[in-house]
């Protein structure tokens, strides 16, 4: 399956290989076997603005002194319902792993249990932080703040990050029905995607230094913005997602971290929050064979392609053939190891 443009490795190779990297580039073993899977899983999943393209980001942000990537993430009890994680200027999926065990247990034990972390880096896709719950048969909704790079509906200056919102459910007899956006009209690694591409982005992406709207990602990136999707719909749900992955966690909002004296520095300091709902608890018990009835009645309806399709079929398909990274890529990764 390989050609002069891309080559293809075992899964566990390329995490293996992204492991290297980041273990040599400053992250604790731990961090960087959460780092590596997280970032192999997303490249394996065709989720290519936050797949191994994020590797430099991620060595650039530690060497800067940014993010500590041999964090260790502080974990609290707080109430029945209620997890607290500081994840000590680490990233935000090690303390996600860290504290997983007490956050399941509590779901399971009062039906809903909720994580709040702070102090914390994202720079990842947020569904393989929701789908192993659903595979646990527990529901699971997540919430990212970013960076400022969003403008506000009815706004004039940037103010909200991009924002993604991740949800996953269990579905008798199919994989879990899962759906993870940002809340801005294209996430901040497609537009950089498009832009070292030369390829215009739609319009109603964002504007440029002027406030004028247009489809250059390089006027969006220099001095420009990008637009919640949806107008006020949008718009309403990334103000909610600040709220609730940035002040109800304690965490930074997307404008209250100041990255300007730590070149390099990609990673935004923020908090997530994690909400888990066990199903069994519900009238019926029998949400799964619901989920599944849905399902059937969207196919019914005329839906082809479902949210989370995609990135299933690219997983089947890299299981047969592997993992299919850029040949240039894989070169600078592989120089970036050793
Ligand atoms: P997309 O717009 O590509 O996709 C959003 C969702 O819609 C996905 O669940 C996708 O499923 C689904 N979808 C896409 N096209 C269709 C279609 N035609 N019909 C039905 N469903 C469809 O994602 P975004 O660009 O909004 O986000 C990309 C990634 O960036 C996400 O993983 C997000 O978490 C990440 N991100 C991370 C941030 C961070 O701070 N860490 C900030 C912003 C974004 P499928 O997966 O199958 O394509
Ligand atoms: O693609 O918008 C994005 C993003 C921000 C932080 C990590 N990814």
């Amino acid at each position: 399956m390989s050609d002069v443009h891309s080559q293809t490795l075992p899964f566990a190779e390329l995490v293996q290989l992204l492991q290297q990297i980041f273990q040599r580039h400053g992250a604790s073993a731990q961090v960087a076997q959460v780092l590596a899977s997280n970032c192999a899983t997303a490249q394996r999943d065709g989720a290519h603005s936050h797949g191994v393209f994020r590797v430099p980001g991620y060595v650039s942000s530690m060497a800067s002194g940014w993010v500590d990537g041999q964090a260790v993430p502080v974990v609290e009890d707080v109430a029945s319902g209620f997890v607290r994680v500081d994840a000590s200027n680490g990233f935000a999926q090690p303390a996600l792993a860290v504290a997983r065990p007490l956050l399941v247990s509590k779901a399971r034990e009062a039906g809903i249990a909720v994580l709040a972390i702070r102090n914390s880096h994202h720079f990842a896709a947020l569904w393989p932080d929701v789908e192993p719950f659903a595979r646990e048969g527990l529901l699971a909704l997540s919430l990212v703040n970013s960076m400022t790079c969003v403008v506000p509906h009815g706004g004039r200056k940037p103010l909200f990050g991009t924002n993604p919102i991740a949800f996953a459910a269990p579905c008798e007899g199919h994989d879990p029905i899962v759906f993870d956006m940002a809340t801005s009209a294209l996430a901040h690694g497609d537009v950089q995607i498009a832009a070292r591409q030369g390829q215009p982005v739609p319009p109603g992406t964002g504007v440029d230094r002027e406030g004028q709207p247009t489809t250059d990602p390089k006027a969006i990136l220099d001095g420009g913005a990008l637009l919640p999707f949806g107008g006020h719909k949008g718009s309403a749900l990334s103000m909610m997602v600040e709220l609730l992955a940035a002040a109800l966690t304690g965490g930074h909002f997307s404008f209250g971290f100041d990255w300007s004296k730590h070149p390099g520095a990609q990673t935004p300091w923020t908090g997530q929050l994690i909400i888990v709902i066990d199903p069994s608890k519900a009238a019926g018990n029998d949400f799964a064979a619901r989920s599944r009835e849905l399902v059937e009645r969207m196919e019914h309806a005329g839906v082809t392609r479902r949210a989370g399709e995609r990135r299933y079929r690219e997983r089947a398909r890299a299981e047969v053939d592997g993992v299919k990274v850029g040949t240039e890529e894989l070169d600078r990764l592989r120089g970036m190891a050793v």
